[in-house]
């Protein structure tokens, strides 16, 4: 199955590939619903990202943000990052990531729609003041609810929080029904509207994640396995070795 994936991506000249938080989980963040998942421990309420459960007390986020963010900080890209900037060599890639970290961004992905936001920049609720990723991993740990140092406004980080709209979803559907391959890395499709982008997917339907999904009916490459494992394997392919 996997050669046939191979010569696929050798005949193809557009890749469009959605990821999810189980690409990030061997840099060490952990994801929702996987195995060490923040839902499946416990750990967190599975509200710490509602919008209105933000709103309503902000400093629940926060401390999940206080644990997170030295992590986002110090976690570097995957061998499954690392392969998605290497398709370029093959085809234009376009990735639509569903995470909030900066794992493609650091290994040079060139085309990315952060489909809910990431968390690269912060804006005051109030005023609109941008706040970079320094000030804010600064700030987060000065007060328990950072608050806009011009208005006193509260400080919320530009990721999507449910219940809101996710940004560029035209533009994603597009880039995933021009490819001719289509990728469904690391992600349960248990989030909308996220999960609708595999209908649009024209081309070749490619999914590899850990669990079983609810969705793996709608690909013609299903693959259960470590992301980072399938990747080196496939590259090893792609570059004329054996598997
Ligand atoms: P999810 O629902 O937690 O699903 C992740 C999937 O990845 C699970 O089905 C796991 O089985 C699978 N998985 C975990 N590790 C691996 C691995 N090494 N190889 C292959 N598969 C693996 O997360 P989704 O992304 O589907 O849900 C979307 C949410 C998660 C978005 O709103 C994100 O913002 C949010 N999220 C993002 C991050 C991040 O930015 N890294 C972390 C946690 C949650």
């Amino acid at each position: 199955m996997i050669d046939d994936l191979s010569k696929a991506i050798l005949n193809s000249q557009s890749i469009a590939i959605l990821t999810g938080a189980g690409i990030s989980v061997n840099a060490g963040i952990p994801d929702f619903r996987g195995e060490q998942g923040i839902y499946t421990t416990g750990k967190y309420s599975e509200h710490v990202f509602d919008i209105d459960y933000f709103v309503e007390d902000p400093k629940r986020f926060y401390d999940f943000a206080r644990e997170m963010y030295p992590i986002f900080e110090s976690a570097q890209p995957t061998k499954a990052h690392k392969f998605i900037k290497e398709l370029e060599k093959y085809a234009e890639v376009y990735v639509i990531t569903q995470n909030i970290d900066l794992l493609h961004k650091k290994a040079g992905t060139k085309n990315v729609i952060y489909l809910h936001g990431c968390v690269k920049d912060s804006f005051c609720m109030n005023c609109g003041k941008q706040f970079s990723f320094d000030e804010m991993k600064t700030l987060i740990f000065k007060e328990s609810v950072p608050h806009c140092d011009k208005c006193g406004g509260l400080i919320k980080p530009d990721i999507v929080f449910f219940g809101e709209p996710v940004k560029d979803f035209d533009k994603a559907a597009k880039w995933v029904s021009d490819a001719d391959v289509f990728f469904s890395l690391g992600t349960s499709l248990e989030v909308y509207p996220a999960n609708m982008l595999v209908d649009f997917a024209k081309g070749a339907r490619v999914i590899v994640n850990k669990q079983l999904t609810r969705m793996d009916d709608e690909f013609d490459f299903v693959f259960h396995e470590d992301l980072d494992e399938f990747a080196s394997k496939l590259e090893s392919i792609l570059k004329g070795g054996k598997e």
